[in-house]
């Protein structure tokens, strides 16, 4: 495969953006290669400026449930922006938008618009500081949350991949309120509210970690850590920004049946473009300004754009509810077909899935259920099985501690095709 453009359009981009990208991941650092600069996409398919295509299980890091270029989504795109790009107003849509969050999301009763999961995480945690009128909060090591200050301790995905899960420019008066967990491990949440009595506003989680690499809850994980804040009356934060619309309808939390009091949403409402979303129950919800003392605010929350796409595309999850028994049936294939190449190959590895999320972990492990474990992993050797999947036109995320996506676009022959592939550069590995 030629790679001559994409190489000198990244020169280009390291003069005027740092690293030569807008987020970190893509860089393609953890994995010792140099970006992809994509031309297009189409369902399943996205193709680089040199002209090489490559089967998509990135989908842009979770949102492209139905694939690219989705017929109902362009066109409701199409159509918004023909009457305009932003009023800083409100619109039909948004309410629309946000009939149907509350409609398919079971926790949430009201919802505000914003424009990234990061946003929403940042947001929903001020909103349980006010309305609690607690200071700490709990997150996972190896969980994710955005860009936020207070979330970016020990935090997974591209953090994790460029070894700087604490982030320079946190101040230590932030980072003493947030307190660590471990994911999977409910004595180390007992632990906490035990050392912080009545000081702590909210647990966050992503119900199923999908940037330490996939790692699903252990049974009454979930559960437990409900019922523990509801003793110490803190909030419990769904970050659903991967598994919203896309584990179930309803997301995670309809999935494994435990209820938050807050739910952040983000790509995954968007249908592609820049959305955000945090939601919960009414009597929470309307501390916000402008009925309550929480401020929270932006002029293109709620863009007609951007919301006539999500709009199209969880109407068109809401009006086809058997797209996830499909999409679980895709995803089951894949994995049972890696499991099998694992088996032929000789090659050590662990595959974690739930429905249409998948990490193919390297690791003399026969397990992964918790951060420890995923760390455990071979990084080197992903990046090297990472470098000839892509070669051979397999596009999976550029990190061992992400996750893969499948879509409804992906057929067949197309989930084959992906396996093939991944025998064949297991093989090479195992040289
Ligand atoms: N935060 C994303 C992975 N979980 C990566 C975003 C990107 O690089 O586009």
């Amino acid at each position: 495969m030629d790679h001559n453009l994409s190489r000198r359009e990244y020169e280009r981009a390291k003069k005027f953006i740092p690293g030569g990208v807008n987020s970190p991941v893509r860089a393609f650092n953890s994995v010792r290669s140099q970006p992809l600069f994509i031309s297009h996409g189409k369902g399943s398919e996205v193709f680089d400026i040199d002209g090489n295509r490559y089967l998509d299980f990135v989908g842009s890091w979770g949102p492209l449930i139905l694939g690219h270029a989705f017929p109902d989504v362009l066109e409701a795109i199409k159509t918004a922006t023909e009457k305009g790009t932003s009023f800083g107003a409100p619109t039909v849509t948004e309410t629309d938008m946000a009939r149907i969050i509350c409609e398919m999301v079971p926790s949430v009763e009201k919802v505000r618009m914003v424009n990234s999961g990061t946003e929403a995480t940042m947001s929903a945690l001020r909103l349980a500081r006010g309305y609690t009128g607690k200071e700490k909060v709990i997150k996972f090591s190896g969980c994710y949350h955005g860009h936020v200050d207070s979330f970016l301790i020990q935090a997974g995905s591209g953090a994790l991949t460029h070894s700087v899960p604490d982030s320079l420019g946190v101040t230590k008066g932030t980072a003493k309120d947030t307190l660590l967990a471990e994911f999977n491990n409910l004595d180390s949440v007992i632990k906490l509210f035990g050392e912080n009595k009545n000081n702590i506003a909210a647990v966050i989680l992503e119900p199923v970690a999908g940037n330490m690499g996939v790692v699903p809850p252990v049974e009454g994980f979930l559960e437990g850590v409900r019922a523990i804040t509801e003793e110490n009356r803190a909030l419990l934060i769904f970050d659903e920004v991967i598994t919203g619309f896309r584990i179930g309808r309803g997301g995670a939390q309809e999935f494994f049946g435990v209820q938050p009091d807050l739910t952040t949403l983000g790509k995954i409402i968007g249908g592609g473009l820049p959305v955000g979303a945090f939601g919960g129950k009414a009597e929470i919800m309307d501390c916000l300004a402008p009925l309550g003392g929480v401020y929270q605010a932006g002029t293109l929350s709620g863009n007609p754009v951007s919301m006539a796409a999500g709009y199209a595309m969880l109407q068109y999850l809401y009006n086809h509810p058997d797209i996830y028994e499909k999409l679980d049936e895709k995803g089951r294939k894949l994995e049972e077909g890696f499991k099998e190449n694992l088996k032929n190959t000789g090659i050590d590895g662990v595959v974690n899935r739930i429905g249409s999320m998948m990490t193919l972990f390297f690791t003399k492990s026969k397990q992964i259920r918790s951060f420890k474990d995923a760390l455990l992993s071979d990084t080197e050797m992903y990046a090297r099985y990472f470098r000839l999947a892509l070669e051979s036109g397999l596009y999976i995320a550029p990190s061992q501690f992400e996750s893969m996506f499948v879509s409804i676009a992906h057929t067949e022959t197309e989930i084959e095709e992906a396996i093939l592939k991944n025998y064949q550069a297991l093989q090479k590995l195992g040289k």
